[in-house]
């Protein structure tokens, strides 16, 4: 099934149908929708970034950029990912705001190996790594964590040298493609960054930096005062309560983060985003729970760059 036409949130996708979803866009509104391919995953699939413009044609505007699908398991990440995609290009006038000084740059699948890993079994479901393997006291292991594998304070503190972990940091920092990708991504779009948002699941946090030490930064009032912009309007509209604070301070250390890195990098908001957890593990809501969350994710996600355009 080719994504042609509006987004399902009855069913999660695959990671073809979701680049067959931003490739249709594309060719739908090519005045306002650019779709790239920004590098290969271990496994050599192809990893796309779609970029929403309100199609003026200004170039150098401020850049959100947003990404989903780090961890192979937390499958209601991408879903809610391609929800903002369709809300900023489908429902364009509503949200024109969004995109009148700003355009999106949004990687909805960075871990595209591990996600097509994990719609292989019910064992294979919770694997949460990338799939390169790793050698370890005679033992294969797949992965490294994405989000212990960026270059700063890594594998300090909260990540594992044990390739056989869940946390593992990888054999050095940057060890993934898939890590790279984002890491020049993040670059590439520093001067214009303003805000990167990193969507996982599950818990019903909104984390800001920093993940490697208990300190807070200097501008954490800034970060703070988004976040709890998103939490506040969720809990408004539906009744989910977002924890709001540093990652190390509400949940626990941890070394290595895209958020820490993009922060570092020069995206002056940066913000982790665990949405809520469903099903036997957390990280299984039922389809019929996408709409759901999705749709709550986004008032959020919505909040918290109205938040970041009026500052
Ligand atoms: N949680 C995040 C993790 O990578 C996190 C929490 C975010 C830690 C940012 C540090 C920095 O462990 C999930 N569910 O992946
Ligand atoms: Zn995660």
């Amino acid at each position: 099934i080719s994504g042609k036409g509006r987004l399902s949130t009855e069913r999660y996708y695959s990671h073809e149908e979701i680049t067959n979803y931003i490739d249709d866009l594309a060719a739908r509104y090519p005045s306002r929708v650019l779709v790239k391919t920004v590098g290969w995953s271990y496994e050599k699939r192809e990893l796309k970034t779609i970029t929403i413009t309100n199609g003026d044609g200004r170039a150098n505007k401020k850049v959100i950029f947003m990404d989903g699908g780090f961890h192979a398991r937390e499958w209601i990440s991408p879903a809610a990912v391609l929800y903002v995609i369709d809300q900023l290009v489908e429902r364009f006038e509503e949200n024109a705001d969004l995109l009148q000084d700003y355009d999106w740059v949004i990687l909805p699948v960075v871990n595209a190996d591990g996600y097509e890993h994990t719609q292989t079994g019910t064992y294979a479901r919770i694997f949460r790594k990338t799939r390169q393997p790793y050698k370890y006291l005679g033992q294969t292991c797949y992965g490294a964590d994405p989000n212990r594998n960026f270059d700063f304070h890594w594998n300090e503190e909260g990540a594992s040298s044990n390739p056989c972990m869940d946390t593992f940091a990888g054999p050095n920092a940057f060890s993934e493609p898939e890590t790279v990708v984002v890491r020049d991504l993040m670059h590439s779009l520093a001067d214009r960054g303003i805000m990167y948002l990193t969507i996982h699941s599950y818990g019903n946090y909104l984390l800001y930096p920093w993940g490697w030490t208990s300190d807070l930064p200097e501008t954490w009032q800034d970060l703070d005062d988004v976040a709890r912009a998103g939490g506040d309007a969720i809990e408004k509209a539906t009744g989910t309560v977002y924890q709001v604070g540093s990652s190390t301070n509400v949940l626990y250390i941890a070394a290595g983060a895209s958020d820490d890195y993009a922060f570092y990098a020069g995206f002056n908001i940066s913000i982790t985003m665990e949405l809520s957890g469903g099903g036997l593990t957390g990280f299984d809501p039922p389809a019929s729970k996408i709409d759901e969350f999705v749709t709550e994710t986004w008032i959020g996600i919505r909040a918290m760059a109205e938040k970041v355009i009026e500052k």
